[in-house]
C-alpha cells in the first residue's frame, strides 16, 4: 500500500473505532433512531474529513489522541448533511455511500431526527474531549459552527444550490456556493487540526488557504465524477447533475477544461503549503488524491 493509503486507511480506523464508542448502540432505545444513524454513519464514506484533521494535526505535531474526537465530530456534522440532502425535500434520492439513503430505509421522520442528533453530539462531544483544553474545544465549537451553519457556512451553501437549480448562474456564484456548501466543513476539518496542534495564527491562515484551494477542487472532481463514472463506483446515484438542471464545472467549462481547472487549482494548493517551514509532503498527496480520485 501506498503512503497515503495506509495514512487514509489507519485515519478511518482510528475515526470508526472512536464513532462507534461515541454513538449508542443500536440495542439503546429508542432502538430505529440509533439504528439509522449507525446505517449512514458506518456505510463506507471516505472519512476524507477527518483524515483532513489528522493530516493538518500532524503536520503541526498533535497526537492522534487529541486529534481523534474532533474528527468523528466533523464526520457526524458531515453524515447529517448527507442525510438530510437525500431528503425528498432536498435532493430527493434512493441511494447513499452504495446503500439504500436514510429515509429510504428508516422512513422520513427518523431520518430526519437521525440527522438532527449526528449533529448535536458532534458539538457535546468536542465539548467533553478532556483531551483538549477548554479553550480549544470553545474555539473549536465556535468555528465548526460557523462552517456548519450560515451565513456562509454548509446550510447557506445548500440553501443558494436549491436557489440556483435550473438557473443560469454566474462563475462566481457558482464558487460561492460551493465555497459554502463543500469549502466550509473541508476547510474547517484543516484548520481544527491546526487548531488543536497549536499551530501560530500565520500557519492557521496558510492552512486555510490551502484548504479553500481542496475544497474546490473537491467540488470540481465532485463535478466531473457525477459525468464520467457510473452509480455503481460512486454508490449514489450518477448523473444527477444534469437531471436536476444543475449548474456545474463540466456544464460551463466542458470536461477538458474542467480537468485542466482541477490540475491548476491542485498547484496552487500545494504551492500554498510552500510558505510553512513543516513537512508537508502528507497534505500536497492529499491534494493529489482530491485531483484523482475515483469516487
Ligand atoms: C442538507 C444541511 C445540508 C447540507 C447538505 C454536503 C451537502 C450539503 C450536500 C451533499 C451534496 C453533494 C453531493 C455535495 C458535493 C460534495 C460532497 C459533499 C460530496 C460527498 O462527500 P464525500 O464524497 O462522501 O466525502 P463520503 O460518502 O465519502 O463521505
Amino acid at each position: 500500500m501506498s503512503n497515503l493509503k495506509t495514512f487514509f486507511a489507519d485515519c478511518a480506523q482510528k475515526v470508526d473505532e472512536k464513532l462507534e464508542s461515541l454513538v449508542p448502540r443500536a440495542e439503546v432505545e429508542p432502538k430505529n433512531l440509533h439504528k439509522a444513524i449507525r446505517w449512514s454513519l458506518f456505510a463506507g464514506g471516505k472519512r476524507f474529513r477527518p483524515a483532513l484533521v489528522f493530516a493538518a494535526g500532524k503536520t503541526f505535531g498533535a497526537s492522534a489522541k487529541k486529534l481523534v474526537q474532533t474528527a468523528a465530530a466533523i464526520e457526524m456534522i458531515h453524515t447529517y448533511s448527507l442525510v438530510h440532502d437525500d431528503l425528498p425535500a432536498m435532493d430527493n434520492d434512493d441511494l447513499r455511500r452504495g446503500r439504500a439513503t436514510c429515509h429510504r430505509k428508516f422512513g422520513e421522520a427518523t431520518a430526519i431526527l437521525a440527522g438532527d442528533v449526528l449533529q448535536t453530539l458532534a458539538f457535546q462531544v468536542i465539548a467533553e474531549d478532556e483531551n483538549l483544553s477548554w479553550e480549544i474545544r470553545l474555539r473549536l465549537i465556535s468555528e465548526i459552527a460557523r462552517a456548519a451553519g450560515t451565513p456562509s457556512g454548509m446550510v447557506a451553501g445548500q440553501q443558494l444550490d436549491l436557489e440556483a437549480e435550473g438557473k443560469n448562474i454566474s462563475i462566481e456564484h457558482l464558487e460561492n456556493i460551493h465555497h459554502s456548501k463543500t469549502g466550509a466543513l473541508i476547510s474547517v476539518a484543516a484548520r481544527a487540526g491546526a487548531i488543536i496542534a497549536e499551530a501560530s495564527e500565520k500557519e492557521i491562515e496558510i492552512i486555510t488557504n490551502y484548504a479553500a484551494q481542496i475544497g474546490l477542487l473537491f467540488q470540481i472532481t465532485d463535478d466531473l465524477l457525477d459525468v464520467t463514472q457510473t452509480t455503481e463506483v460512486l454508490g449514489k446515484t450518477a448523473g444527477k447533475d444534469v437531471s436536476a438542471e444543475k449548474a456545474t464545472y463540466p456544464a460551463l467549462y466542458g470536461l477538458a477544461e474542467t480537468e485542466k481547472l482541477a490540475e491548476s487549482i491542485y498547484f496552487k494548493a500545494c504551492f500554498e503549503l510552500e510558505k510553512i517551514d513543516k513537512e508537508k509532503t502528507l497534505l500536497c498527496d492529499i491534494a493529489g488524491f482530491i485531483l484523482n480520485r475515483k469516487k
